[in-house]
């Protein structure tokens, strides 16, 4: 879908531009001390999954706006990632979601994936619906159900999804529960935990010893007056009574209304307890909006945690995937926004001065701390980004180039007007 040739020459006629402003940033970043080369290169190694289903277009329960050509089957959706790939480098994973994306042939799929430079990373559990071979019903729970059937179905599920994990070379699996309720009276929270608490420690049980469990939490929806799993303390309860390869994902879009993401971030990597990481933007609630659209300056500051936990913590690093979808955007064009925001947010906290930071904390010097940040913040790190990129051979400008190579209208004309992405 993308020849490397095409990128190359799209380049070509970006790159007199390019180099003048990298010519610039880079000086001035020399000048203040920064190994360029050290921070490019953590750049360019930086690599978030993307979720098996982002492929398609978004909805709202009101409607949906597909533009055609959605990959309807794995290995078109694999395909799709190897197209982002070839643009942005940054994009070399995919996080399966199961039963949505069970492989017919895992020898084909492993192999076309490594033809793409495209690792598996956290494969994705799914109770929170119900599924055409299932027995018993999710509606009300599953791993917290009070029938002990309902759960021994939700855990076997959650088992296989491990085996299909291990068999495509996964190395973790994400639980997200919609467990819950909407009315008070409607659950004993002591009850429901300590269930979730009991399935848990069955598909602890079953992962591989060099895998790690990621619970993931949300304080509403689908259920709307208490979650099984309704922030980060809860998870971390779970996590650690569970044992060390169990351990807390964020998802952004899962706090409420203005929630100091960053601490928990911090506090997380300081116990070594943060195991992933789900990307995306919200004005309200869990929007799913494209990364870094809404508040870039927040991202920031996620970030600066992110890099001085991976600096002086022992926690391994997360797992990171894009947990975002919506209903305007073409969704591989939103998936390339939301990588460079990303890669944005990581290169300005990569640039941020900590030694200055940790000085004027010392000092209580309130002004420089704010300072110190923002002068980061306030850098245009975008010359740095593409520099990262183009040096692993990918696209100066990745929408650009997607556009220009007329990608979605040649994969409409290939998978037509009517294909639909399965998934969400
Ligand atoms: C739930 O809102 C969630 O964030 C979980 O990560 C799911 O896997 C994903 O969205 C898709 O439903
Ligand atoms: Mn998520």
């Amino acid at each position: 879908m993308v020849d490397p040739n095409r990128v190359k020459a799209f380049n070509k006629e970006r790159l007199l531009d390019h180099q003048k402003h990298w010519g610039f940033l880079s000086e001035s970043l020399n000048h203040k001390g920064i190994d360029v080369d050290k921070i490019l290169n953590e750049i360019g190694d930086f690599q978030v999954a993307i979720p098996s289903w982002a492929l398609g277009t978004g909805g709202t329960r009101f409607g949906r706006f597909p533009e055609g050509g959605e990959p309807s089957n794995l290995v078109n959706k694999i395909k799709d990632i190897g197209v982002l790939h070839t643009l942005n480098k940054s994009s070399g994973a995919v996080s399966l979601h199961i039963p949505w994306d069970i492989p017919k042939d895992f020898t084909a799929i492993k192999t076309l994936a490594n033809e793409l430079d495209i690792k598996f990373d956290a494969v994705n559990s799914n109770t929170f619906q119900d599924q055409t071979n299932n027995v018993h019903s999710y509606k009300f729970g599953s791993l917290s159900h009070i029938d002990p059937e309902v759960r021994k179905e939700a855990i076997q599920h959650n088992k296989e999804v491990i085996d299909h994990g291990v068999e495509l070379g996964s190395k973790a699996l994400t639980v997200w529960l919609a467990d819950g309720s909407s009315f008070a009276g409607q659950h004993n929270f002591r009850g429901a935990f300590q269930r979730t608490l009991d399935s848990l420690k069955e598909i602890y049980d079953h992962l591989p010893s060099d895998w790690k469990l990621l619970i993931e939490y949300k304080p509403y929806e689908p259920n709307f007056y208490s979650m099984v799993i309704p922030d980060w303390g809860t998870s971390h309860l779970l996590a650690s009574k569970l044992g060390d390869q169990a351990s807390t994902l964020v998802d952004l879009g899962h706090h409420l209304p203005n929630t100091n993401v960053e601490q928990i971030v911090s506090l997380l990597m300081h116990i070594n307890k943060l195991g992933g990481f789900h990307f995306n933007d919200s004005k309200y609630g869990d929007d799913d909006l494209t990364v870094g659209a809404i508040k870039p300056y927040q991202l920031f500051l996620i970030f600066c945690e992110l890099v001085q936990g991976m600096r002086e913590t022992l926690n391994p690093e997360p797992s990171w995937m894009i947990d975002a979808s919506h209903n305007l955007k073409d969704p591989m064009e939103d998936l390339l926004q939301s990588v460079e925001s990303i890669k944005i947010a990581y290169a300005r906290a990569l640039i941020v001065d900590y030694n200055q930071l940790k000085d004027a904390q010392a000092q209580n010097d309130v002004a420089t701390s704010q300072s110190v940040l923002q002068d980061a913040f306030r850098t245009d790190v975008r010359p740095l980004v593409k520099e990262a990129i183009y040096q692993r051979g990918g696209a100066l400008d990745s929408l650009a180039a997607y556009r220009d190579l007329n990608v979605r209208k040649k994969l409409i004309a290939t998978r037509g007007l009517d294909s639909k992405s399965s998934g969400l």
